[in-house]
């Protein structure tokens, strides 16, 4: 089975791959490979990200790897947070933090469309691979739900009645930006054997 290090320190992305890839695939972890270090993240697009983050771990460990970069794009915000969603609302913010500056922005506006866009950057035996996913949606007017993370408790993905953290996570995932880059790079790599 072909066995992958995810360039990630967010456990809530390692844990969604974990449930995606189930047993089609082993996803290690930088914990499971003793590595602890701050991954760079200094590009202006997500795909410069997650290209950035794999190559980082691939030159660092010579494994096999991939990186998640992801961001959500509101409409009527000119595609903010996009790029700077993990520190939307400055550095060392939390999770609410970033969700109530999105809410505060999005005071009295009418148009609530937005999209979250996954970009996968996978490094296999030394070449560099890209795969996209993306899930359109409406930001809600509060937060809602229990599950997920980041900004899930006020995204309602596009034929949904509740948000991404008010489902449980085999839905999210079935629709979700980041279980269809997954599912791609699932794909292609079982074309590979
Ligand atoms: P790594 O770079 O270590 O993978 P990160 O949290 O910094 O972790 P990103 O740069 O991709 O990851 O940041 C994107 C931010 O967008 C993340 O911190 C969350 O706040 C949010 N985010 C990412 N995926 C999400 C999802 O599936 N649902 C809701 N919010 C998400």
């Amino acid at each position: 089975m072909i066995s992958l290090i995810f360039a990630t320190n967010n456990l809530h992305k390692l844990r969604e791959l974990q449930e995606i890839t189930g047993n089609t695939l082993t996803v290690k972890s930088l914990a499971d490979i003793g590595f602890d270090s701050e991954i760079p993240e200094t590009q202006p697009t997500i795909e410069g990200n997650a290209r950035q983050k794999a190559r980082f771990i691939y030159e660092k460990t010579g494994m096999d790897c991939f990186a998640d970069d992801t961001g959500l794009e509101i409409s009527a915000l000119e595609g903010r947070p996009g790029v700077y969603s993990a520190r939307y609302a400055g550095e060392g913010c939390s999770f609410a933090d970033n969700v109530n500056k999105v809410l505060k922005e999005m005071q009295g506006l009418d148009d609530r469309r937005a999209c979250f866009r996954c970009v996968i950057c996978l490094i296999y035996k030394g070449n560099e691979f890209v795969f996209e996913g993306r899930i359109d949606g409406e930001i809600t007017l509060d937060p809602s739900g229990e599950d997920g993370f980041g900004y899930d408790p006020v995204f309602i993905p596009e034929g949904q009645s509740q948000t991404f953290a008010g489902m449980p996570a085999y839905l999210k995932n079935g629709l979700s930006h980041r279980g269809r880059a997954v599912h791609k790079m699932l794909q292609f790599l079982s074309r590979l054997e």
